[in-house]
């Protein structure tokens, strides 16, 4: 047949299942992929060697339909390529989040982490606890009073969207930190049972999960429940960072647990925390994810360590034969802003500026770590974090934001940071070049203004 477009699976299949092949010749098209997936990221390429203005549903009937012959052989370099949104701090409703995996999608990401449980608010329904959502999604009060949440028929929409795009979506029970959202619905679950109302500043606070309490594991089996019936991903992201144990040190219940496994430290009981929490998603086939805090002593399975404090901390992951993902502090915040020069738009200040090109210098293998090692190093993902736009404060100073436009300042601080992303944790190493991506950066942009997305232009270095 002649003037056609052919999508394929491979019959003789690759051990690479997320690959493809590409070939346009004159009156035909021919993609080829391992799997469903393969297919689906040759058509995102494809899309990208026609013009931009496909990207843009008024404008691309009159668009000139028009490929370049070719013919390509494409595989990803890692499995997990991956953003993490923090929809606990500022709650992006249903539509921004699929948006957002149709971002992730065109740069052919498949994992989106999914921040649901903080302290300033908790995002998605369980129906056992009702007041997880009624309490623990709203903050402030009259007037202040501000949140919302995904129901489950939100979650399943999101999770179908995703998944026909290729992108998993992996929720974060954050645990036993940053869960204020959940004490203030259910008060026995801390460790003094006093009654807190959700946060509205930005703060970690102190108020943590009683792990002496059997009433704390009990509500965490059934929220995890309720959690594996809306999200088939293989895995589980448990939090387990920056836990202050000040509650822990003062609670009877939790010193009688401590002294009964004959524990010495409150580090320890939060291991003892990770590993129960581990053998409970397990039952239901899951693997557990967590900040870099939870891959560094002793858990029986392998666990997937996202890391973000240093890169020591992978090594320290990959001697004790867990996976880690790469979510560095210097390459991967993308809520930190892009350079210092004045009247830059920030986010998150407690980190210095990371600009384009250094996510681009991301290399997930990082260096000195030991080649045995690679296939413990899944891939990387960014964070795209809200913890600054709690109050207000940073809404104020952007321009953007003052149109009660904060989704299209997220665009901002995304793009063209997940370009480089993209390609650092698909193009092989050898054909990765600054330079060269720096020369094709106009044509993103032409995409993005036709998909109506905002990004960032980067500006010339100070001298
Ligand atoms: C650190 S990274 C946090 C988040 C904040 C972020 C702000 C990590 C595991 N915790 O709670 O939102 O910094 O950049």
């Amino acid at each position: 047949m002649k003037n056609v477009i052919y999508l394929k699976l491979k019959t003789n299949k690759t051990t690479d299942n997320e690959s493809y092949t590409l070939s346009v010749k004159n009156d035909q098209i021919t993609i080829e992929g391992g799997t469903a997936a393969g297919v689906f990221y040759g058509t995102q390429t494809l899309l990208q060697m026609l013009p931009a203005e496909i990207y843009n549903k008024e404008r691309q009937r009159a668009a000139k339909w028009e490929v370049k012959g070719a013919l390509m052989e494409d595989t990803p370099l890692y499995p997990w390529r991956g953003m993490m949104l923090d929809v606990a701090r500022y709650f992006f409703e249903k539509d921004y989040v699929l948006r957002f995996i149709d971002m992730m999608a065109m740069y052919k990401m498949n994992t989106l982490h999914f921040h649901v449980v903080d302290d300033a608010g908790w995002r998605i329904e369980i129906k056992k606890y009702p007041k997880l959502t009624s309490v623990g999604a709203f903050r402030g009060e009259g007037a202040n009073r501000v949140g919302g949440y995904y129901r489950q028929e939100d979650i399943k929409e999101m999770v179908a969207y995703a998944a026909a795009r290729n992108v998993d979506i992996i929720p974060e029970i954050e645990l036993p930190a940053h869960v204020l959202s959940a004490i203030a619905a259910y008060p026995y679950l801390s460790c003094t049972g006093e009654q807190y109302t959700v946060q509205t500043q930005h703060s970690i606070s102190h108020e943590i999960y009683c792990v002496g309490k059997e009433s704390t594991f009990d509500f965490l089996q059934d929220v995890f429940a309720e959690t594996f019936a809306l999200f088939p991903s293989k895995y589980i992201h448990i939090g387990g960072d920056e836990a202050n144990y000040d509650r822990w040190k003062a609670c009877p219940y939790c010193q009688k647990r401590k002294k009964a496994l004959g524990l010495k430290t409150e580090k320890e009981l939060q291991v003892y925390f990770n590993q129960r929490v581990q053998k409970m998603v397990k039952k239901y086939g899951k693997t557990i994810v967590g900040w870099d805090e939870i891959i560094e002593d002793g858990l029986e399975d392998k666990a997937v360590g996202m890391i973000w404090h240093d890169q020591k901390k992978a090594f320290k992951a990959s001697e004790a034969g867990h996976y880690s993902v790469m979510s560095l502090t210097g390459y991967c915040y993308f809520d930190v802003a892009e350079s210092n020069i004045p009247g830059e738009l920030k986010a998150a200040t407690w980190l210095p500026p990371i600009s384009l090109e250094k996510v681009y210098q991301l290399n997930p293998m990082l260096k000195g770590l030991d080649e045995k090692y690679r296939p413990l190093i899944l891939g990387a993902s960014a964070t795209l974090w809200s913890d600054q736009f709690i109050h207000g404060t940073v809404l104020q100073e952007i321009p953007l934001l003052n149109e009660n436009r904060s989704e299209k300042y997220f665009d901002y601080l995304t793009f063209p940071r997940l370009a480089a992303l993209a390609e650092v944790c698909w193009t092989p190493l050898a054909k990765q070049s600054w330079t060269d991506f720096e020369k094709r950066l106009g044509s993103h942009y032409k995409r993005y203004d036709n998909a109506g997305y905002g990004y960032r232009v980067p500006q010339p270095k100070l001298i």
